[in-house]
């Protein structure tokens, strides 16, 4: 990095991936002179350490970026769309969490495995994209750029907290009234805000985020469109199926792959993914190793395994892929760009 110190601020400082956000910026001593802790009026007020001292969280509004020359925001896509081109205004570089700005044009959405040089282009807003995705393309880039690839059919084991700190209160709230034998009336999930709540704990739900007129789910078709995006392939075939399970935290995705070539071993996938950078390849069906959500939490990798071959289709592969939704899916990919944009000397 270039030496310097930044003013950073975090917007949506104690929500579930803020509180991350903070965390990691702390744990990979990421070069700040000032921050500034920024959420909406009812958490404003709260206290938050960082690196052995107090913060006051104060309230976003546009006069708090005064000075800020990096903003991460997770505080929802609204939040996003009002105040991130006031940040951008007042001189900051914006990496945005929701899904606000994600398919604008103008907007890179960068996943630094994949599509680091993106950041170039930036006009003051980048993108962070969606946890699913962003695991799955950190996985998949390295066979793309070796064999090629055509099509990507997924299906996610989605975690509670991507849903928030109230959702994840009601699965364990929830899980213990199944216990004791007594009624929970479900309210957040699948989709707060939503016509109908179905229970969480001992079930799965394959609704993550609203309906659309196609019959896939936003969140389905966010993993397609960005997928494409981030991969700067138009013409790739991306189908995804998600579902929400009542695990913590650590989302699973199973996905089938076709890619360009059809003399391609297991063994050479599995020494491809072994190399690849953010990736750690845990497959060996022998001894029962394989990764789990559970595993999987607290690291900032995508973990890989169960590659095999498929029975029929010579270029097509199968694989389970890992890893923790808040961090790469989140704030570790949010504060690793930060990195970028310094090594690049994008952030000044
Ligand atoms: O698009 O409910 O960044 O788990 C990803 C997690 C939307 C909500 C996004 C969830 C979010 C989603």
């Amino acid at each position: 990095m270039s030496g310097k110190n930044y003013h950073v601020a975090v917007v949506g400082a104690t929500g579930a991936v803020g509180q991350q956000m903070i965390k990691t910026l702390e744990e990979r001593d990421f070069p700040i002179s000032t921050l500034t802790l920024l959420s909406s009026s009812r958490s404003a007020g709260k206290k938050v350490t960082f690196k052995g001292q107090e913060l006051t969280v104060k309230e976003a509004n546009p006069e708090a970026f005064e000075g800020v020359q990096l903003a991460l925001f997770s505080a929802g896509g609204s939040v996003s769309k009002a105040l991130a081109p006031e940040a951008v205004k007042h001189g900051a570089i914006v990496v945005d969490n929701t899904s606000a700005f994600r398919m604008d044009p103008e907007v890179p959405l960068v996943v630094p495995e994949v599509n680091e040089g993106d950041l170039n282009d930036h006009k003051g807003i980048i993108a962070n994209p969606n946890c699913s995705t962003i695991q799955m393309v950190a996985a998949l880039e390295p066979l793309k750029q070796t064999y090629g690839l055509s099509k990507i059919i997924v299906s996610t084991y989605q975690a509670v907290s991507g849903a928030g700190a109230n959702a994840v209160t009601e699965m364990k709230e929830q899980s213990q009234a199944v216990l004791n034998g007594e009624n929970y009336e479900p309210q957040i999930l699948p989709v707060k805000g939503d016509k109908k709540h179905y229970p969480i704990a001992f079930n799965a739900i394959p609704q993550i985020d609203v309906f659309e007129e196609n019959g896939f789910t936003y969140e389905e078709m966010k993993m397609i469109n960005e997928t494409k995006k981030i991969m700067h392939d138009a013409e790739l075939h991306v189908a995804a199926t998600c579902v929400r399970l009542p695990i913590e935290t650590g989302h699973a995705e199973s996905v089938y792959v076709e890619i360009g070539q059809e003399d391609v071993s297991v063994e050479d996938v599995k020494a491809l993914l072994k190399n690849a950078p953010g990736v750690t390849l845990k497959d060996d069906p022998a001894n029962q190793v394989y990764p789990m959500p559970v595993d999987a939490v607290g690291k900032s990798d995508v973990f890989v395994g169960r590659i095999r071959k498929d029975l029929n289709q010579k270029n097509g592969f199968h694989m389970w892929i890992v890893s923790d939704n808040l961090l790469k899916g989140a704030a570790w990919n949010s504060v690793q760009i930060a990195e970028s944009l310094a090594a690049l000397n994008i952030l000044k």
